[in-house]
């Protein structure tokens, strides 16, 4: 039991500190590939007020635009985006086409924690590696069911039990409120809030009655949804919209959902139950209806207004 407990108090310290990391990275206009880096330094991808298409941005890395053929004329391939996995190539009329990148083309790994895990339980030196072979495979039975599992390489993964399941949104919720409020502290010049979420989580950063970041006790924490409920409405709706951008549309798809889910597989175990439990109607995305109840949010408090 006590083992138990100390693993599970080591990966919620892990967890925090790697997801904090990404988040506040993607949040800056970063990618994690430079994770030493705090200041945000806009390179070719300009992302400007989407963060998730940063987050997004870590499996686009691979894709980049070949520049040799840059003459006189501007290569058309400078301004074709092509999807991960996906490489511009110019056809004989010189009309730019997106192709299924060679996996050998791809940057090799620097290390392990470049490793990705599909859900065919395969490990792929890197996200560029899984979306090439993602491509390959496109149009096939095999392709569909193939996704982007978890950042790392393929572990045991122990299955998640009922109780642990049910902490999960207790620790998900108190996280998800820190980060705003982190973020809230750190705004003054990095623009990671718009005008319209600062006056929200300005509410919550100056209530007393908040419970600040810290270790805490699964009572407390359930304690402190109860008590302080208000508060977690609005980062339950924040984390949504900052997911659902491709397209915006009120659902979130297993890609829409991959920046969140896949950094936190390896660390919390209950991760793929839990998202697959908040699909309750089973239709393979999950609904902002859907994502409160997950949460904990009462129906009458579901708004899409507040998904800013
Ligand atoms: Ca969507
Ligand atoms: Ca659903």
């Amino acid at each position: 039991m006590f083992g138990v407990c100390l693993s599970q108090r080591s990966l919620r310290l892990s967890l925090k500190m790697r997801v904090w990391v990404i988040f506040l990275l993607c949040l800056a206009g970063k990618a994690l590939a430079a994770p030493t880096e705090e200041e945000p330094v806009v390179e070719e991808t300009e992302v400007g007020a989407n963060p998730v298409q940063v987050e997004t941005g870590e499996f686009d890395e691979a894709i980049e635009v070949e520049e040799e053929l840059v003459t006189e004329t501007e290569n058309p391939c400078l301004n074709h985006h092509c999807k991960k996995g996906k490489v511009c190539e110019v056809d004989d009329s010189n009309t730019p086409m997106c192709v299924c990148q060679d996996p050998s083309t791809c940057p090799s790994s620097v290390g392990e924690f470049e490793h990705v895990c599909g859900t065919d339980n395969k490990t792929y030196d890197s996200s560029c590696h899984f979306f090439a072979t993602k491509c390959t495979l496109e149009g096939t039975k095999k392709g569909r069911k193939l996704h982007l599992d978890y950042i790392g390489p393929c572990k045991y993964i122990a299955p998640c039990v009922d109780s642990e399941l049910n902490e999960f949104p207790l620790r998900m919720r108190d996280w998800l409120k820190n980060v705003l409020v982190t973020l809230y502290e750190r705004d003054e010049d990095h623009n990671l809030l718009t005008e319209k979420q600062k006056l929200r989580v300005k509410k919550i950063y100056e209530n007393e009655k908040r419970l600040h970041a810290g270790d805490h006790s699964l009572d407390l924490l359930a304690h402190d949804f109860e008590k302080n409920y208000n508060m977690y409405i609005f980062p339950v709706h924040w984390q949504f919209g900052q997911l659902d951008q491709h397209p915006i549309d009120g659902y979130l798809s297993h890609t829409e959902l991959a920046p969140l889910r896949a950094p936190l597989i390896p660390m919390e175990h209950c991760t793929t139950r839990f998202f697959e439990q908040c699909d309750a109607d089973n239709d393979k995305y999950i609904a902002l209806e859907e994502w409160a109840d997950c949460f904990g949010i009462k129906e009458q408090d579901v708004d899409k207004d507040l998904v800013i």
